[in-house]
């Protein structure tokens, strides 16, 4: 299936740094530092493009020379980069000669197997599929799932509202839905970014720097901490920013939200909160200080596992360090998907960043925008009609609507109402709620179509596959990114198409919609949208290709009061949308504890299965790349974390096979016996567990998270719960 037309011999011979950090995943530092230094200067051609290894998307400046990629840079205009990559932006620019790539459109056959097809036919046949859903079933029958890249944003949405559908879906279901929505309804907006150069206090609540990377983030922590910043990690693991922390909170997971409201208890208790803050720029706190009296620092101890004191100091340094103390943002770890309480985790972050009074303070939660290209020529880029409500949202009226919670594709499709879907860049059927029911739902509807690289289990799926040309190959829109400065980072392309038959997402969103009938929406390159944009915001396209990267706008101005898009237009402690909200299932306008779905009993040998990132690894897809995967091999990190007391009484040892399942799910995998674990917990490295036989570096190493997680969402909300998993485990050989 995929003709390989450069080999990666070939590749590898023709170049060295990159090349050799990708070949073995094991060359040394100074040696490979030694061959990148000697491709300075030698008559390389350098582009300036954007990672694609991960939701970051750090600026890279690309080495060419006779049309082969010889080495990465990391930019140093870019926010995320600062001129670091991480391993995986090194290894992922593999995927431009792998083996495994996709390199022409395939059609599925009744028995599960591909057969290539035509572009044209493929288009023809796809284009005929929707316009006979649109004629039977409407608009409201399709939908789109993507995790969103610069073009993706652009163009997946405006596909699928140009055929009348609103049913633009994110990842964010399994990343950080919760947590966007629990932070939009106390303080308007999405997210914020904890100030931790001029913290005096930070503390991470299931957040990792050092193994959810994004290089800025880990050389601004390791900076902070040397200027005197202290840390507290809020893990049931000691994860791997343990070399920054002073303290180790290994908390039992699922009860983050009892923490935070004992913490906030003794900051009102003890009067240690900020009154003008609060008299000034919040609403409901009188009635949350009432609700808070029952959740002392004793209640809270039974929950989480840490002693009544320990939280008891954690607060009243917080109290101390004041509008220099802050609870840090989080991202996915703790509260953005995974349990039935997120939701209200996020809000009690806000809520206690607010009694610290630090919002946009020095040192505090800083609330900055993000730059956007203004309105464009209507006659070139025509506005698409506004479709019906997106599905979803009458269900789970809580959820940030934005990106919606993509789980609804699963119980419509399941229902019989949706009929079809198209998936960009996007593993869902992997990796965004339980696979068994992502491929029963799936099996129900008249059209899947996939647009990905590689022959991903999603792409397994799908009656169409499209092959994308890799990110190295294409450009695409300006990438807005806000921050404490704004700025917009580019694309470009820095290597010819080495596989023919591949193409770019524009031209197949363009080429799509004309065999749907709406081409009309897409008569303009990416270039010239790009072009467009820019100009809108007065920057030049020519200096973006040069740099990369070009700041927009003034950067961000400490203690001016925050624009509180809320109701109310201040800080809400009581939630005034909720409030107003009809037919709730499980939140409430105040911010109370709430219990997990479901809670492990010791007795029956029941661990709560959690998950994380490895700093080498992006979700599932770059288990595929074999620089990656070889450090994965040498290092055996697809093991099962299990505490080292509970090890031994289950006579288990370290690199022992054990077997871990539940009613969904049985694998077999090696333990990691460790005491750097809560003894409640099993950890799993979450990108394993490969079931796509085409990608043949990670198939059937370690176990799939996602395999053991009933599929369920979480009340009002609408997020995946992906730790409300019990799993049982006993050694199966040493
Ligand atoms: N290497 C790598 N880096 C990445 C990514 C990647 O795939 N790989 N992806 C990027 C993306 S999209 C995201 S969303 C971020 C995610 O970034 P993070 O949210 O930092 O990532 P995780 O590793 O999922 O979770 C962090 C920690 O949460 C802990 N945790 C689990 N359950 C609980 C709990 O109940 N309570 C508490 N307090 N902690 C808990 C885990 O043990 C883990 O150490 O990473 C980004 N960066
Ligand atoms: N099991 C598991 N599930 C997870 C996570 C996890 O770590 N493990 N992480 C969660 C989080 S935090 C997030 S943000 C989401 C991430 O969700 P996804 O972004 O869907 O993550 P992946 O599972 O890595 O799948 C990415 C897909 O995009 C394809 N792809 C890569 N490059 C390109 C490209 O240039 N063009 C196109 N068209 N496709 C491309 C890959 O081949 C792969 O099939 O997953 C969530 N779910
Ligand atoms: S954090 Fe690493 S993988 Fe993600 S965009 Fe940056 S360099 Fe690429
Ligand atoms: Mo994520």
């Amino acid at each position: 299936m995929n003709k390989q037309i450069v080999s990666r011999r070939t590749f590898l011979t023709g170049s060295a740094a990159t090349a050799a950090l990708m070949a073995s995943g094991m060359v040394t530092l100074s040696s490979w530092l030694s061959s990148s230094a000697h491709a300075e200067g030698t008559g390389y051609e350098t582009v300036a493009t954007t990672c694609n290894a991960c939701t970051n998307k750090c600026g890279v400046i690309a080495y060419v020379k006779d049309g082969r990629l010889w080495k990465l840079k990391g930019n140093e205009a870019h926010p995320y980069s600062k001129g670091t990559l991480c391993a995986r932006g090194h290894g992922y620019s593999q995927i431009a000669y792998s083996a495994d790539r996709l390199t022409e459109p395939l059609k599925r056959n009744e028995d599960g197997s591909y057969s290539a097809i035509s572009w044209e036919e493929a288009y023809r046949e796809i284009g005929e599929k929707v316009k006979a859903i649109l004629a039977k079933d409407g608009p409201e029958a399709l939908a789109i799932v993507e995790d969103p890249r610069p073009n993706g944003k652009y163009y997946s949405k405006r596909f699928i509202n140009a055929l009348g559908s609103s049913n633009y879906y994110t990842h964010n279901a399994t990343c950080n839905l919760s947590l966007s929505s629990g932070y939009q309804m106390t303080f308007g907006s999405a997210n914020f970014s904890a100030d931790i150069a001029s913290s005096k206090l930070v503390v991470f609540i299931g957040r990792s720097y050092g193994d959810g990377l994004r290089p800025s983030s880990v050389a601004t922590l390791a900076k902070a901490v040397k200027n005197g910043t202290k840390v507290v990690l809020v893990d049931p693991r000691l994860n791997n920013s343990g070399v920054f922390a002073s303290q180790w909170l290994p908390i039992n997971p699922g009860t983050d939200l009892a923490l935070l409201l004992a913490i906030a208890h003794v900051l009102v208790a003890e009067e240690l909160y900020d009154k003008d803050f609060v008299a000034k720029q919040t609403t409901g706190f009188d009635e949350w200080a009432a609700e808070l009296t029952k959740y002392t620092p004793e209640w809270a101890e039974t929950l989480t596992g840490i002693s009544a004191e320990t939280i008891t100091n954690l607060a009243k340094e917080l109290g101390a360090a004041g509008s220099k103390g802050v609870i840090e943002q989080g991202w996915r770890g703790a509260f953005g998907c995974q349990y039935r309480n997120s939701f209200n985790a996020a809000r009690a972050v806000a809520a206690v960043n607010a009694l610290l009074g630090n919002w946009n303070k020095k040192g505090g939660a800083l609330i900055t925008s993000t730059p956007k290209a203004e309105a464009l020529d209507e006659e070139k880029f025509p506005a698409v009609p506004k479709g019906p409500q997106k599905l979803g949202i009458a269900e789970y009226p809580l959820q940030n609507q934005d990106n919606g919670t993509n789980l609804i594709v699963v119980k419509k499709a399941d229902e019989g109402t949706l009929k079809g879907v198209f998936f960009y860049n996007s593993n869902a059927a992997k990796a965004y709620a339980n696979p068994q029911a992502w491929q029963d739902a799936l099996a129900k509807m008249d059209l899947k179509v996939c647009i990905d690289v590689q022959m991903s289990e999603t792409a397994h799926l799908c009656d169409y596959v499209l092959p994308e040309c890799s990110y190295l190959e294409r450009e695409e829109v300006p990438d807005f990114l806000g921050g404490k400065q704004g700025c917009v980072a580019g694309r470009f392309q820095a290597l010819e198409k080495i596989h023919p038959e591949t193409k770019t997402s524009d031209a197949i969103y363009a080429e799509l919609a004309e065999a749907c009938g709406v081409g009309a929406y897409f008569k303009f390159s990416c270039e010239e949208l790009s072009r467009a944009q820019l100009k809108s915001v007065g920057v030049s396209y020519d200096e973006l290709k040069e740099k990369g990267v070009v700041d927009i706008g003034e950067p961000f101005a400490y203690d001016k009061v925050p624009k509180w898009k809320t109701p109310s237009e201040k800080f809400e402690f009581v939630s005034q949308k909720i409030a107003e909200t009809k037919g709730l299932k499980l939140y409430e306008p105040l911010i109370k504890w709430v219990e997990p779905k479901v809670s492990p009993d010791p007795g029956k040998g029941e661990f709560r299965l959690i998950g994380g990132k490895q700093s080498i690894h992006s979700h599932t897809m770059t288990t595929s790349v074999e620089a990656l995967m070889s450090i994965t091999r040498e290092y055996a990190l697809e093991r099962a974390w299990i505490n080292a007391g509970k090890a031994a009484e289950l006579g288990i040892e370290d690199g022992d096979e054990i077997e871990v399942s539940n009613e969904l799910f049985t694998g077999i995998v090696r333990a990691h016996v460790t005491e750097r674990l809560n003894p409640t917990a099993i950890w799993i490295p979450t990108h394993y567990g490969g079931s796509s036989p085409e990608l043949t570096q990670g198939f059937g190493v370690g176990i799939p998270h996602m395999e053991y997680v009933p599929f369920d969402i979480e009340p009002d909300v609408g997020s995946a719960m992906t730790h409300e998993a019990l799993v049982t485990v006993r050694k199966v050989s040493s």
